[in-house]
């Protein structure tokens, strides 16, 4: 007993964070912090004009992939696609499945991918969301159709994953975060992935993506480049180009959609890539949507150290020091002005710090007026379950961190709100 005392003792003391005993989750213990200004260029000019925001951007965009994100090292294209299945009967015979198999080739070395879609029967040239799921494509639907991966996966004896490897049990077991028939009865249809089929969630760099575009010898990416989170992000660039190939999907309006880490990853998708038409971050919290300066709830040190493969190795530099920071979270949701963007916070998700959310939100409000367009007028948290719905989006619903219907009720509302039919 004496032991077992002493040896959790130990680990409370080599790893402060386990205990949870330092999360700020009390407004008043937020720190003073002051945030880097987004109209302000580094040379300490203002940015008053459209133009002027042009260059300010993709300065912005350059200190997101130099110290958090990472950089992408090199090019790797789509060298084919196949349509490994296709059914005109699915959800109700309503929809079109598609399953598409997407191959990456640089030197010798190769990845494939599998792409799962859906498309309304109801449309000739669908909008679409697309996301990536946490376990497999098969898990989204119960779908007798849908391929299972043989990627590893995060073990979940309760969806039926066992020693890494999904089974036919898991079939549907995450169906009530993809409410497909309302998707499609709404006009729209649903893209999605496996994200471990891009690179598996882990600290090792030897599998997934990043090894195509390794030199010699390399085991791992350099300080400034590519982590976990840029390579998912990267992978939905991809799923574009094939979006774009396909002739009954209307590429002008892609919607890319992520929860919690697969937030954070909608969000640098459409920072990295504005073909994107909307971006939407569900619960994306720190690294995501969330204000690092507040370090409220999960901080800069502690996804770090639970998650030190998702940035890049230089943004370790600024555990504890996020005032160090060149840049902020309000930055990164101003970088997909002018387009619509939607933050969904839970109310009793504080490990994700709804309010840093929402603050990110009225601080990327100033890039949208440049537009003419209206992000959050004050700093007054929405109320539970009222969403607003300018061209800057937010909700905090009730309830925990996951994706409900009601969060895909309003992501529906407000892409019918703000995307424009292409006139083709
Ligand atoms: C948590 C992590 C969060 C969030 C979440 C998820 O453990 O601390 O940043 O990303 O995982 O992705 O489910």
């Amino acid at each position: 007993m004496k032991y077992f005392l002493f040896l959790f003792l130990m680990i409370l003391l080599v790893f402060p964070g386990f205990s949870q005993k330092n999360v700020i989750d009390n407004e008043a213990n937020v720190p003073n912090y002051v945030l880097p200004e987004l109209l302000v260029f580094r040379n300490g000019k203002d940015v008053k004009t459209q133009k002027q925001w042009k260059k300010r951007r993709s300065e912005i965009v350059g200190l997101f992939e130099r110290i958090e994100y990472g950089k992408i090292p090199g090019k790797i294209r789509l060298s084919k696609f196949e349509i490994l299945e296709e059914s005109d009967n699915a959800i109700n015979n309503k929809a079109v499945r598609k399953q598409v198999l997407l191959t990456f080739k640089k030197d010798k070395k190769q990845l494939s991918v599998n792409l799962l879609i859906y498309l309304p029967k109801s449309v000739e040239k669908a909008p679409l969301f697309v996301g990536y799921n946490f376990s497999g494509n098969h898990t989204i639907l119960s779908d007798s159709e849908i391929f299972l991966t043989e990627a590893w996966v995060a073990n979940s004896p309760s969806l039926g994953i066992i020693n890494h490897q999904v089974t036919e049990q898991s079939r549907g077991a995450t169906n009530n975060r993809w409410p497909v028939e309302k998707i499609i009865d709404a006009g729209y249809g649903l893209a999605t992935m496996y994200y471990g089929e891009v690179d598996p969630d882990m600290d090792d760099f030897t599998d997934g993506i990043h090894p195509l575009l390794y030199t010699e010898g390399q085991t791992k990416p350099a300080d400034d480049e590519w982590g976990s989170i840029a390579a998912w992000a990267w992978g939905l660039s991809r799923a574009y180009d094939y979006f774009k190939k396909d002739k009954s999907i209307d590429d002008s309006r892609i919607i890319v959609m992520g929860h919690s880490r697969l937030g954070k990853t909608s969000l640098w998708a459409g920072a990295a890539d504005t073909r994107f038409a909307m971006v939407i971050s569900n619960n994306s919290g720190c690294g995501g949507a969330a204000l690092s300066r507040r370090s409220f709830g999960e901080t800069v040190e502690k996804i770090n150290k639970s998650f030190p493969h998702w940035f890049c190795t230089n943004f370790k530099r600024f555990n504890n020091y996020e005032n160090a920071l060149p840049m902020d979270q309000h930055m990164l949701i101003a970088l997909m002005a002018p387009r619509p963007v939607y933050i969904a916070s839970a109310e009793d998700d504080k490990w994700a710090d709804p309010y840093g959310e929402f603050l990110s939100a009225f601080y990327a409000s100033p890039g949208y007026k440049l537009f003419d367009y209206k992000g959050m007028a004050n700093k007054q948290l929405p109320e539970i379950n009222k969403p607003i719905m300018n061209r800057i989006g937010y909700h905090i619903r009730s309830g925990k961190h996951d994706v409900t219907d009601f969060d895909w009720e309003q992501f529906i509302r407000f892409a019918d709100l703000h995307l424009t039919k292409s006139q083709d």
